[in-house]
């Protein structure tokens, strides 16, 4: 059997649990499920680092002493994590005896080997990230992940060889391309590597300085640097080195961080395993930040936003979907609630949830609720079949390889097929050209479908895959499912089993009123923005985001020169700006791109305008359309011809 160990970063003690860790810890849930479903023993490993500096300073400002802080604090994340669905089979914390331990088990052994010595050293130290940084490392003599100069301290300390293991780490990593993913990491390490001398780690504090860590075992004065302590906690889980499960799951682990605790996961740790003499892990996976307005999120800046919040207003799986489906693993995401919104409202309300009530309630209409038996069988049914296969290949490949919203994206391939199969085979009209025998086939067809979406479901939305079997009349029991052979195997819905007569799984929500920062039209969002329809007119989302040609004829879009630009006197991040579409008038447009470009980036672009919105006043400046624009990253991209044209050349 196969096995899979997937650990999250053990989050520090010195706040409350945020969107980062809840992302990345979903993300270890995820991929823990789906490796259950895919035929895998599992084992899911979290918890809390509660040694060092930062945590000292924090239980001081707080008037508690460490050991009283970090049980709070600690506490706080373990009960987070049941109250997100999470299904990790343990949750270790760094002052725990086992840990404890394990850490001065493995001290004793790089010691006795001779790859620990004494020394000298004077570095940058930065409280905030707990390391040492070298000259080379810092910006304009500032931290890089925290922007502060880091304080000059020169002490005697216990140094690991680290720069003995350079070569063979180099080798490793080369060798093994999944080692550390994805590439873009892999090759900042190898860089990293190539460029310079690694330096040895320095692996002690004084004890005169701080005696809040695990003592050195082979000297009391000191006590073990945080990292080199928070590391082995991964190994420590497993019952390192006699135990049952560090035989069973090591060889398979599966680290999972953000791109702050990199190096500390792609040198430090491997170099450690390999003087330790341990095999290296499996592979590192290394995600980016979720951004608010295009700043990181986190505790120190304090533009945290809080899951449980996320999960009372919107539901825990919607947000779930939301975190996978939204973030390209790898690259940096910015979270708003609007953006969470459309797709709550576009995929799981209109697509999948309308999917299962339309289903549903036809069953129920046509059949009394059960099931019907497959009769007669035509071509659209067999097409549907293989859109079914690719899109459950697509999201089995995809997730193994972590691209969770790519996976995502290749399972809707059939939520929004089977919306299109409904119109197309018109069970409507079968029924009253009493066609039962073609009817049931249908409607079989959209159940048996509906049951293999639900089961993929269930490493995303848990509580919610649960719901849709049962609404499908079955009990869900994971050691009963294989997602490999759901790609074959069809019919496992017992035509006569009665099924739910309603299915209120994901309700819709409101959209909040646009705000100015949005008028540059952000195209790579969906969902945005209040529809203006009429009473009884479905919106896009609600005709599967498909609108007719005559609604995309009534937008107006020219290509425009830029030829004034200002800054909006009352709003930091709106530009004023002048476009000749070919009028009589420069038209003024306020577009929300300051962040981006200032205004002789902008001066003779040519930018494609949507000149028919009706007009209006933002920050009492008049408005006359809207620039079409794409966020990418950190970045924005505007649309623009590839060679010049006459302005107020009409795009279609
Ligand atoms: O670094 N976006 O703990 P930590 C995405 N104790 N993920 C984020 C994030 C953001 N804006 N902010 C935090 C430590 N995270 C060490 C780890 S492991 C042996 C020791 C997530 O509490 C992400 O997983 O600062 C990141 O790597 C982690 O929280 C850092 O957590």
């Amino acid at each position: 059997m196969e096995h899979f160990y997937i650990t999250t970063p053990i989050y520090y003690v010195n706040a409350k649990p945020h969107l980062g860790h809840a992302y990345t810890t979903t993300v270890a849930d995820s991929l823990s499920r789906f490796h259950r479903l895919m035929g895998a023993e599992t084992y899911f490993l979290t918890g809390t680092d509660e040694h060092g500096d930062k945590i000292v300073q924090a239980a001081e400002s707080n008037g508690q002493s460490p050991q009283e802080y970090v049980d709070i604090i600690s506490k706080l994340f373990e009960d987070l994590w049941p109250n997100m669905n999470i299904s990790n089979d343990d949750f270790i914390r760094t002052t725990q005896p086992r840990h404890i331990e394990v850490v001065q088990d493995i001290l004793q052994k790089v010691y006795d080997s001779g790859d620990i010595y004494f020394g000298e050293y004077g570095g940058h130290y930065c409280f905030g990230c707990e390391r040492f940084y070298t000259e080379k490392e810092l910006v304009d003599g500032m931290c890089p992940d925290h922007k502060t100069k880091p304080e000059y301290i020169a002490e005697k300390n216990y140094f690991f060889k680290m720069s003995k293991y350079k070569e063979w780490l180099l080798d490793h990593i080369k060798k093994n391309p999944d080692f550390i993913r994805p590439a873009q990491y892999r090759n900042e390490v190898l860089s990293l590597l190539e460029s310079g001398e690694l330096e040895d780690l320095c692996i002690s504090r004084p004890k005169s300085r701080l005696t809040w860590g695990i003592d050195l075992p082979f000297d009391k004065d000191y006590v073990t640097y945080v990292w080199f302590d928070a590391l082995i906690n991964y190994l420590a889980a497993l019952g390192y080195p006699e135990g049952g499960k560090f035989k069973k799951f090591w060889p398979s682990a599966n680290h999972l961080i953000a791109k702050d605790i990199l190096k500390p996961h792609a040198v430090f740790w491997p170099t450690m395993l390999k003087a330790a003499g341990i095999e290296p892990f499996q592979s590192l996976n290394v995600h980016g930040y979720w951004l608010i307005k295009d700043t990181k999120m986190s505790k120190s800046i304090g533009n945290v936003v809080e899951p449980l919040a996320m999960k009372d207003t919107y539901g825990l799986d919607a947000f779930r979907y939301f975190l996978l489906r939204e973030m390209s693993f790898g690259q940096d995401s910015s979270f708003s609630e609007e953006a969470l919104i459309g797709r709550l409202n576009a995929d799981l309300a209109n697509d999948l949830g309308n999917l299962f009530s339309r289903t549903l309630s036809m069953t129920h209409k046509y059949f009394g609720g059960a099931i019907p038996r497959p009769d007669v069988e035509d071509i659209v049914d067999a097409e549907i079949k293989k859109l079914g296969q690719n899109a459950m290949k697509s999201f089995q490949d995809f997730y193994s390889e972590m691209k969770f919203s790519r996976g995502l994206e290749g399972l809707w391939e059939l939520v929004r097929g089977l919306n299109k199969y409904i119109d197309a085979t018109a069970p409507w009209t079968l029924f009253k050209e009493k066609d039962m025998d073609r009817l049931s086939t249908v409607i079989y067809v959209l159940l048996e479908n509906m049951r293999k979406i639900a089961v993929h479901l269930w490493p995303v939305m848990p509580e919610s895959s649960e719901k849709m079997l049962k609404q499908l009349g079955i009990n869900f029991d994971p050691e009963k499912v294989n997602l490999p052979k759901e790609l074959d195997v069809w019919g496992l819905l017992e035509s006569g089993e009665i099924v739910a007569e309603t299915s209120n799984l994901f309700p819709r929500v409101e959209t909040p009123e646009p705000k100015p920062d949005d008028m540059a039209a952000k195209v790579s969002k969906k969902g945005k923005g209040k529809k203006d329809k009429k009473q009884g007119e479905k919106t896009a989302a609600e005709n599967n985001g498909i609108i007719e040609f005559e609604d995309f004829q009534k937008i107006d879009m020219r290509v425009g020169t830029v030829r004034e630009v200002e800054k909006h006197p009352d709003a930091d991040r709106l530009l004023l700006v002048r476009v000749d579409t070919g009028e009589d008038e420069l038209r003024q447009v306020v577009a929300g791109i300051a962040d981006f470009f200032t205004p002789d980036d902008l001066i003779g672009k040519q930018v494609v305008v949507v000149t028919n919105l009706k007009p209006r006043k933002l920050r009492k400046q008049l408005s006359q359309g809207m620039i079409l624009a794409v966020k990418s990253g950190d970045g924005m991209q505007l649309l623009t011809p590839t060679a010049e044209v006459d302005a107020g050349s009409k795009v279609s």
